[in-house]
């Protein structure tokens, strides 16, 4: 009934100088696999660019407005809520074009930089402009301003290094959910009433044993044949003792809330569902709600 523990997840920060290659990098790892948010304008203070989602693995990349625009003076406001972002996000990447110098740009957003404890990781791009032999002054001009994680350097364009920077941002990610749903990212409102559904049975069979934060996100919704649809979901406490009460002895509780759930998904979507539920522990829920409802995160 477990979800796969090794499954990981979390908030990635992209900042660097306009023409650095953010978007470049972003396109070439959505390729297939991601899923570019919409370009509707988002009121929430930082913008989701893309989600990364394989087997292993969700990467949610967002834009930090304000860590690279010293073009105009930036609001007490605007600083502080992106210096709280950089503080909350689970990785920063900090890129740079390896062809342009150091400049005002990087020193700004290394000030910001000073004091966080969240893992920074320098990616040094555009390196197919530049000889290896130039590089290395680089790399060591950089650690010496600046205690960083990792420095990668890639080829955004070509793709040079970019599979192994995921899979440095994979060993350093913590062990999450998959928050948005690998298939669709898209608006998707039964997806929200759905997630809905289970949440009330859970709460409701469970009582006050279950406190209000459990969540529930919908990983999966797919329409197979036979007019069946594919159901599967993650309900997400914060307490070993809570998955326990939510399972239930021998799974008997887990199985009255699917049970419930199913027939009123099946009501509300006019089909047969198959209804697949996962309990998974999540220590800092409540804080990644919050992140989650800064992003705009509707399911
Ligand atoms: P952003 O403003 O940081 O999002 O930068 P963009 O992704 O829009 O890239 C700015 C320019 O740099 C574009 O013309 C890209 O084609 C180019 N560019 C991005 N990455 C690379 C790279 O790795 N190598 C080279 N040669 N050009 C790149
Ligand atoms: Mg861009
Ligand atoms: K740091």
């Amino acid at each position: 009934m477990l979800q796969n523990q090794d499954h990981k997840s979390g908030f990635i920060s992209i900042i660097g100088r306009p023409n650095v290659g953010k978007s470049t990098f972003l396109n070439r790892v959505i390729g297939q696999k991601i899923a570019i948010m919409s370009d509707k304008p988002q009121t929430t203070r930082n913008k989701v660019q893309g989600v990364y989602t394989d087997d292993r693995a969700q990467m949610i990349f967002i834009d930090t407005p304000g860590i690279h625009k010293p073009k105009h003076k930036l609001g007490d406001f605007m600083m502080k809520v992106a210096t709280n972002t950089l503080r909350e996000v689970d990785l920063i990447l900090f890129m740079v074009n390896v062809t342009e110098g150091f400049g005002k740009g990087e020193e700004f957003i290394l000030e910001q930089l000073e004091g966080v404890q969240t893992p920074v990781f320098l990616v040094l791009n555009k390196i197919d402009q530049v000889h290896p032999d130039q590089l290395l002054p680089i790399i060591q001009d950089y650690q010496s301003r600046y205690d960083f994680a990792e420095l990668i350097p890639i080829s955004a364009l070509e793709g040079n290094n970019v599979e192994t920077l995921l899979e440095v941002l994979y060993k350093y990610l913590p062990e999450g959910p998959q928050f948005y749903p690998a298939d669709q990212v898209t608006d998707h409102p039964e997806r929200f009433i759905v997630s809905e559904l289970i949440r009330e049975k859970a709460l409701h069979l469970t009582r006050e044993e279950i406190p209000h934060s459990l969540a529930v996100v919908i990983e999966k919704m797919e329409r197979q044949e036979e007019n069946r649809v594919h159901v599967m979901a993650t309900i997400i406490v914060e307490r070993d003792s809570q998955k326990g009460i939510i399972i239930g002895k021998r799974g008997a509780m887990l199985k009255e809330v699917g049970k419930r759930a199913r027939q009123d998904i099946e009501a509300l979507l006019g089909s047969k569902v198959y209804l697949e539920l996962w309990v998974k522990v999540q220590k800092d829920w409540r804080n990644k709600s919050l992140h989650l409802r800064d992003f705009g995160f509707r399911e």
